[in-house]
C-alpha cells in the first residue's frame, strides 16, 4: 500500500469517549459499558479509514487514556502502588492516582498541547510483557475484514520519557535498562508475528531531539537488535515533530524495513542515507489544520523517490492534534473553510497524493505531472497590508517604557498598601454547573444577552463578597465568563474563528477547542473590561486583571503558516497590550498576564532555543509594558517545571510572579534561580490538583520556607493554580487557611529589622 497514516484522534467525533470515562468514574456506569464504548469508537475509526480510501491502517492508537501509559503497562512498568483487578483500573490508578496514592506526574509531549502520563523506571523494575490490548485490536480489525498495524512507543522514546523512581541510586538512568526492556519488545514482536501481523510501527519522536552518544547508541542496539529478531513483522520506526538529524544515518544502518520522516517540520536532507529502504514520508500536517500544498508535498515526494527504496505517502505525526471531521463545523465562513483539512481530510489527501505519485512518471523520467490533477490551490490568507493598515510594531528591542523593578515596587507599595505577605488568587473560581448551563443557553438562543450579562454579574458580586469576607488582600472577578483562558479571548479578537466541534484531547478525558488563527489579529473592543470594572465598583480593595499572555494565545490556537509565529505572537502581543491598558485606564492597579505555555513553544533543539525565548519574552514585555509603575503586573506559570525556566520567567519582568510548586514546595524553594529572583513570588502553596484542603499550619511551613530564601516584602500568598476544577467548598476552607497563615507570619515578618 502507497498511503498511510501515523495515528487517528480517538476522543469520540461526540467525545463519546469522555462521557463514557467521566461516567465509569463516577460510578454511573460500568466498566463493560466503558469498553464496548472503546470497542465502537475503534469500529468506526477504522470503518471511516478504509471508506476513505487508507489501506494501510494504525491499530493501538486507540487508548482509554494515554499512549506513553499504554507502553507502560504493555511492558509492566507499573509500580505496586497501582496494581489493581483489572488492566483499566490500574491504567486509572496511575493516571489519577487512588484514595492516598498520588497519580504519576503528567507532562506535556514534546511541543504540542497533548500530555501523556510520565513512566516511573528503576533498577528493580519487572519489566514483562502484557500485550492484550494490541493483540484484541488486531483481532478486532480482523473479523471486520481489515489488516492492521500495531503501533506501539519504542524503546528508546520510551524509556528517554520515563521518569526515575525515587529512591534509585545516584547516576541512575532509565535508559540503562534498554537490554531488558528490548527482551520485552523482542516478545512483543514473536507474539504479534503469530498473530499474523505484517508490519509493526514503533512510535520514536525522541529521536528528533539533540541526542548524545549515550542515546544513539541506545538507537543503534534498539534496532540492532530488534531488527536481527527472527519470525517478527517487518518494523516501520516513526519520527516525528521534526527532523531526524543525526539519528537518521544511525537508524539507517540498522535492520529495520521502514523509516517514518516528518517532511512538513523537518528537512529532506540526508534521506539519501534511506537508499534500501520504505521511507514512510509524512508531507501532510498531522498538527495544523490546514489543506496540503499538493503541489509542495508531490514535490517532496518526488525527491524522496529519488533516493528511497519505496515511497509510502503519510502524516507527518498522528492525527491526535486534530478535530474529526471539517464536516461537522457547519458555521464556518466558507472561505476560511476552503483553507481547512481536518483529520478526515487530511486522510483523504494522503490517499489523494498516493494516487497522484503513483501516476506521476516514473523514477528518473523528468516530466512531473503536478499541475493537471492537482485540486484548486488555495487562496493565500489576506496579507497583513489588506487587514490591519498599520502593521504591528515588532516589539522585539523595544524599550520596556517602565522604570527598573526597585522604582516600580516603590510605586505600587506606596499605591496598593498591602500588608506584608498580600493573599491573592490566581483568577478563577469554581465554575458551577448553572453557570455553564446559561452560558449553553446563550449560544442556543434560549436566553438574551442582557439576562446572560447579569448572571455573570451576579457571579462577580457573590465572588468579591466571598474574597472580602475572607479576608484576601488582591482580589479577582472569578472569571464566570471564560469557558477557556484562550478560547474566550479568541472569540473576542478579530483574525480568529472558533469551532464548535473541534475538540482535540489535552489529557484523558479532557479536551480543549483550539481557535483557529488564520488571519491579522485585531482588538476591535476591550474584552475583559467591563467584567473587571465592575468586580473593581463593588470593592475598595484591589482588583486584578486577568488576561491570557500571547505566548499562550498562540501556543494553544491552530496558527496560519504563511507568517513567522514570531510576528503571530507580535499582533496577539499588540492586542493584549491594549487590553493592559484599557484595564489600567477603568481603574485596575493589578492586572495578571498569564503565560503557562511559554516553554511549550521553546523549539525541541537547543539550536534554536535562544532566539525563541529571546522575542517570546519581548512580546510579553510589550503586551505589558504600556502600564505605568503603579499598575502591578502579575504572572502565573503551570507546571512543576516553573524552576527551569525561573531564569526566561525574570526577563518577563513582571513584578509579581505565582509558581505551582504546592506538591513540591521544598524542591522549588531549593532552587539556586528561587534565591536570585529578583521580583515578588508566590510559590503556590494550595495543591488545586488535589480535593484536599491544607491546614494553617502545612500553609505556614512552606511560607516560613520561602521566606528563608526571599526577602519578606517579595513573598506572596497565593494557590498555586486557578479554582475553576474545585468546588466552593473546598475553596472556601482553603483560603481561609491562607488567610490565617499569612496573618500569623505577619507580625513576625514586621518586627524584623
Ligand atoms: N486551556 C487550553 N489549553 C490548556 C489548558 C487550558 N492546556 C494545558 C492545560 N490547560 C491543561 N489542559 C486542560 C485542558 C482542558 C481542560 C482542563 C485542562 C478542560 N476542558 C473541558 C473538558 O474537557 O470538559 C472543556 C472546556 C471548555 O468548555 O472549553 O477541563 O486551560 N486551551
Ligand atoms: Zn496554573
Amino acid at each position: 500500500p502507497a498511503a498511510t497514516i501515523l495515528g487517528y484522534p480517538r476522543i469520540g467525533p461526540g467525545r463519546e469517549l469522555k462521557r463514557a470515562l467521566e461516567s465509569y468514574w463516577d460510578g454511573r456506569s460500568t466498566l463493560d459499558e466503558l469498553r464496548r464504548t472503546g470497542a465502537g469508537l475503534r469500529e468506526r475509526a477504522w470503518r471511516r479509514l478504509a471508506g476513505l480510501g487508507l489501506q494501510a491502517l494504525p491499530s493501538n492508537t486507540f487508548s482509554l487514556y494515554d499512549q506513553v501509559l499504554d507502553t507502560a503497562l504493555l511492558l509492566g512498568a507499573v509500580p505496586a502502588r497501582y496494581r489493581s483487578t483489572t488492566d483499566e483500573d490500574t491504567c486509572f490508578a496511575m493516571a489519577r492516582g487512588t484514595d492516598g496514592v498520588a497519580p504519576l506526574r503528567m507532562t506535556k509531549w514534546f511541543d504540542t498541547n497533548y500530555h501523556y502520563i510520565v513512566p516511573e523506571i528503576g533498577p528493580d523494575t519487572a519489566f514483562g510483557l502484557s500485550a492484550a490490548k494490541p493483540v484484541s485490536e488486531v483481532r478486532q480489525a480482523r473479523d471486520l475484514g481489515l489488516e492492521t498495524r500495531p503501533v506501539v512507543i519504542g524503546p528508546v522514546t520510551f524509556l528517554l520519557l520515563a521518569e526515575v523512581t525515587p529512591g534509585a541510586p545516584a547516576g541512575f538512568a532509565p535508559l540503562d535498562r534498554l537490554a531488558d526492556v528490548l527482551g520485552v519488545y523482542e516478545r512483543l514482536l514473536t507474539t504479534l508475528a503469530a498473530e499474523g501481523v505484517g508490519w509493526v510501527q514503533l512510535d520514536e519522536p525522541a529521536l528528533v531531539t539533540d541526542l548524545g552518544a549515550a542515546e544513539l547508541a541506545a538507537v543503534r542496539a534498539a534496532y540492532e537488535r530488534l531488527g536481527s529478531l527472527a519470525d517478527r513483522p517487518s518494523l516501520l520506526v516513526a519520527s516525528y515533530f521534526g527532523g531526524l538529524g543525526e539519528a537518521l544515518p544511525v537508524l539507517a544502518d540498522t535492520p529495520v524495513e521502514a523509516v517514518g520522516v516528518d517532511l512538513v517540520h523537518g528537512d529532506p536532507a540526508g534521506l539519501g542515507a534511506l537508499a534500501g529502504k520504505t521511507v514512510v514520508a509524512g508531507v501532510v500536517s498531522g498538527r495544523d489544520v490546514w489543506r496540503t500544498d499538493r503541489e509542495r508535498a508531490l514535490g517532496a515526494l518526488l525527491a524522496v523517490r529519488e533516493h528511497a527504496g519505496r515511497v509510502v505517502v503519510s502524516t507527518s505525526c498522528s492525527l491526535l492534534h486534530v478535530p474529526y471531521d471539517l464536516d461537522a463545523e457547519t458555521g464556518l465562513d466558507p472561505a476560511l473553510r476552503r483553507r481547512l483539512a481536518f483529520a478526515d481530510q487530511k486522510v483523504a489527501e494522503v490517499v489523494e497524493l498516493a494516487d497522484l505519485l503513483a501516476s506521476a512518471s516514473a523514477p528518473g523520467s523528468p516530466a512531473v505531472p503536478v499541475s493537471a490533477p492537482a485540486p484548486v490551490a488555495v487562496p493565500a490568507p489576506a496579507s497583513a497590508s489588506v487587514a490591519v493598515p498599520a502593521p504591528a510594531p515588532a516589539p522585539v528591542g523595544e524599550r520596556t517604557g517602565r522604570s527598573p523593578y526597585p522604582v516600580r515596587a516603590a510605586a505600587q507599595a506606596a499605591h496598593l498598601r498591602l500588608p506584608p505577605l498580600p493573599v491573592t488568587t490566581i483568577g478563577s473560581f469554581p465554575q458551577t454547573g448553572e453557570l455553564r448551563a446559561a452560558r449553553a443557553a446563550l449560544a442556543a438562543g434560549e436566553l438574551d444577552e442582557a439576562a446572560y450579562e447579569e448572571r455573570v454579574r451576579a457571579e462577580i458580586r457573590e465572588v468579591v463578597a466571598l474574597q472580602e469576607r475572607l479576608g484576601l488582600d488582591v482580589l479577582v472577578h472569578g472569571e464566570p465568563e471564560r469557558n477557556d483562558m484562550v478560547q474566550y479571548f479568541a472569540e473576542h479578537l478579530d483574525g480568529f474563528a472558533v469551532t464548535r466541534h473541534g475538540w482535540v484531547q489535552s489529557y484523558g478525558s479532557r479536551c480543549t477547542r483550539p481557535p483557529i488563527l488564520h488571519g491579522d489579529v485585531r482588538r476591535p473592543e476591550p474584552i475583559t473590561v467591563r467584567w473587571a470594572s465592575y468586580a473593581q465598583s463593588l470593592t475598595a480593595r484591589p482588583v486584578k486583571g486577568m488576561l491570557t499572555g500571547p505566548v499562550t494565545i498562540v501556543a494553544w490556537s491552530f496558527v496560519r503558516d504563511d507568517l513567522p509565529l514570531r510576528d503571530v505572537v507580535c499582533q496577539v502581543a499588540d492586542a493584549v497590550r491594549a487590553e493592559v491598558r484599557d484595564l489600567e485606564a477603568a481603574g485596575l492597579s493589578v492586572v495578571q498576564v498569564d503565560e503557562p505555555a511559554l516553554r511549550e513553544l521553546l523549539p525541541l533543539r537547543r539550536a534554536g532555543q535562544d532566539a525563541y525565548l529571546e522575542w517570546a519574552v519581548a512580546a510579553y514585555r510589550w503586551a505589558t509594558s504600556g502600564a505605568g509603575d503603579r499598575t502591578q503586573i502579575h504572572t502565573h506559570l503551570c507546571y512543576s517545571d516553573a524552576d527551569q525556566i525561573l531564569a526566561a520567567v525574570d526577563a518577563l519582568d513582571a513584578d509579581v510572579t505565582s509558581v505551582e510548586s504546592a506538591r513540591s514546595g521544598a524542591r522549588l524553594l531549593g532552587e539556586p534561580a528561587v534565591k536570585g529572583f529578583g521580583r515578588g513570588l508566590g510559590p503556590g502553596v494550595y495543591d488545586i490538583h488535589s480535593p484536599r484542603v491544607p491546614t494553617a499550619d502545612e500553609v505556614g511551613e512552606l511560607l516560613e520556607a520561602a521566606l528563608r530564601v526571599l526577602p519578606a516584602d517579595r513573598v506572596w500568598v497565593n494557590p498555586d493554580c486557578g479554582l475553576k476544577t474545585r468546588t466552593y467548598g473546598q475553596v472556601e476552607a482553603a483560603l481561609t487557611n491562607l488567610v490565617e497563615a499569612a496573618r500569623r507570619l505577619r507580625g513576625a515578618v514586621e518586627s524584623r529589622p
